[in-house]
């Protein structure tokens, strides 16, 4: 699992404890999503950049985001949040998350739970970027019309976590 900067983040107990209990699973979190995530409160298998470095001091080591990218079957990132979107659509790899995306064997599924706002949503940039990311690969959870962290209703929310719990078992069993 990937998490990333969208307040969707605090669902990421919920969807944790539904992939326990049929996978293994590792979280690779980027700085921006750990400002809403528990840290002293939470059992998730969590992984940041830091992790990255600290592995690393000279060649010979593995290089984490490498061997990431070997050990997982299926990579989800929930939520995928709109810059961290505009980064993989230009191969930016400037953390650990979008170090193990750019990475990715396509032979092995990829899927994205974008959640934002809704203008955010609806701006024609985020169609550019899907259409792309789509035709390398990657599957695309769309996001569920809701009330948003700001108050707002519309589309932009990153769907259940049930849905997608569903949707990868699915892949994979
Ligand atoms: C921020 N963006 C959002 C989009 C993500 N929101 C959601 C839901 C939560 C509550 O059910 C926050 C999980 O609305 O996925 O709110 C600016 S408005």
């Amino acid at each position: 699992m990937g998490i990333t900067g969208s307040v969707a983040t605090i669902k990421v107990n919920e969807l944790n404890d539904l992939l326990c209990s049929w996978a293994n699973v590792k979280i690779i979190a980027t700085k921006s999503s750990l400002n809403f995530i528990n840290k002293n409160e939470n059992k998730l298998a969590i992984i940041t950049d830091e992790n990255e470095w600290n592995t690393w001091s000279e060649i010979g080591d593995q290089v984490l985001h490498i061997e990431l990218r070997k050990w997982a079957d299926i990579f989800c990132i929930a939520p995928l949040s709109a810059n961290t979107l505009a980064k993989l659509d230009h191969g930016l790899s400037d953390n650990l998350l979008t170090c193990v995306a750019r990475a990715w064997d396509f032979k092995k599924p990829i899927y994205i739970c974008p959640a934002m706002n809704t203008f955010m949503w609806n701006h024609p940039i985020t169609n550019t970027q899907l259409t792309q990311l789509k035709s390398w690969g990657y599957e695309i959870i769309d996001p569920i019309e809701k009330e948003l962290a700001c108050g707002d209703i519309g589309l932009g929310a990153m769907e259940n976590p049930e849905v997608i719990n569903d949707l990868l078992k699915k892949h994979i069993m």
